[in-house]
């Protein structure tokens, strides 16, 4: 439905690298409807629960510290299948093996620093969310532009 959401989170590299305003127009260009950005240093505790099913895992030292690095946006936006275009926006985890026209393919190189993050699954996002977000840190709004996106 289009009151579909899901999580974004532009990672410290993208942030760092000034890539914030870039990533959010092509969501808000796709159509998408933008309901919660705010900017934070999240605490491991947030990271390790945003993380779980990656705890323990070789990697997830190095995640956890690039996550620690420096601030990331962390975003909500809503739209029709939003939870799937915005995975398929971002590319693939490395950005090797994403298609130009991406988030990662046009602005990453490897992997530990693929710039952004997107919510796998409508459960995944419902429980990004909620971890990211107060409940009223998440507004709903009607946009003007809905009736001109959506048919
Ligand atoms: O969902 P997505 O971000 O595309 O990939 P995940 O497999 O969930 O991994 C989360 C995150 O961890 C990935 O975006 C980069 C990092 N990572 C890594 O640095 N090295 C790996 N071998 C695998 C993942
Ligand atoms: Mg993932």
């Amino acid at each position: 439905s289009s009151s579909e959401r899901t999580f974004i989170a532009i990672k410290p590299d993208g942030v760092q690298r000034g890539l914030v305003s870039q990533i959010l127009s092509r969501f808000e260009n796709r159509g998408y409807k933008l309901v919660a950005i705010k900017l934070v240093n999240p605490t491991e505790s947030l990271l390790t629960q945003h993380y779980a099913e990656h705890v323990g895992k070789p990697f997830f030292p190095k995640v956890l510290s690039h996550m620690m690095s420096g601030p990331i946006l962390a975003t909500v936006w809503e739209g029709k299948d939003v939870v799937k275009q915005g995975r398929a926006m971002l590319g693939a985890t490395n950005p090797l093996n994403s298609a130009p026209g991406t988030v990662r393919g046009d602005f990453g190189i490897d992997t530990g620093r693929n710039v952004a993050h997107g919510s796998d699954s409508v459960e995944s996002a419902e429980r990004e969310i909620a971890l990211w977000f107060k409940p009223d840190e998440v507004v709903s709004w009607t946009s003007a532009q809905a009736t001109w996106v959506y048919e």
